[in-house]
């Protein structure tokens, strides 16, 4: 597979080339709702650059969801996110963070526009099934927590030329 390094070039720098870390959570997984999640990110034309399937450990949640420690919701939201095996995935594209976001819909189903991915697949806010970072910030803390280096496609995929 070619992959081409176009990061030095002027018009690259404008496009503003990011990555973001997205997680098809436990119920994503054991409703066999994984590959939909892919397919819709690849008809977008973000390319995948890191794929893992594990089973989060609560220490692992508690680095994740750092920012939410001592919210009402958080005991849960750790024993949800450890309950089963996720799907970690880094994505790569023209404004990948927000395109995502905005892919995902609401953090609560209820209020997520049909046609996101909560808005189609989701009804609970404790059960919506998909995680992304929200900043640039977040992404370059959260990526590191479920992938090394060299886990990581090095490069951009040749096909962003097109988009
Ligand atoms: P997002 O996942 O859209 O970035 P967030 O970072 O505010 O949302 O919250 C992280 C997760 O915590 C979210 O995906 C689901 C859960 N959560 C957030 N608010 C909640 C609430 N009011 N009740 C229950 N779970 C909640
Ligand atoms: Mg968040």
């Amino acid at each position: 597979m070619e992959t081409k390094t176009r990061s030095e070039s002027k018009a690259d720098q404008k496009t503003n080339l990011q990555r973001t870390l997205v997680l098809a959570k436990p119920d994503a997984v054991h409703r066999g709702l994984v590959g939909q999640i892919i397919n819709r990110f690849e008809e977008r034309g973000l390319a995948m650059m890191g794929l893992r399937l594990l089973q989060m450990d609560a220490r692992l949640a508690e680095k994740l969801y750092e920012p939410h420690v001592g919210k009402t919701f958080y005991p849960p939201l750790v024993e949800y996110m450890t309950s089963g095996p996720i799907v970690a995935m880094v994505w790569e594209g023209v404004e990948a963070i927000s395109i995502i976001r905005t892919m995902l819909g609401a953090t609560n189903p209820a209020q997520a526009n049909p046609g996101t991915i909560r808005g189609d697949f989701a009804q609970r806010v404790d059960r919506n099934i998909v995680h992304g970072s929200d900043s640039p910030e977040s992404a370059s803390r959260e990526i590191p927590i479920f992938f090394e280096a060299s886990q990581l496609m090095p490069g951009h995929p040749a096909h962003t030329t097109w988009l």
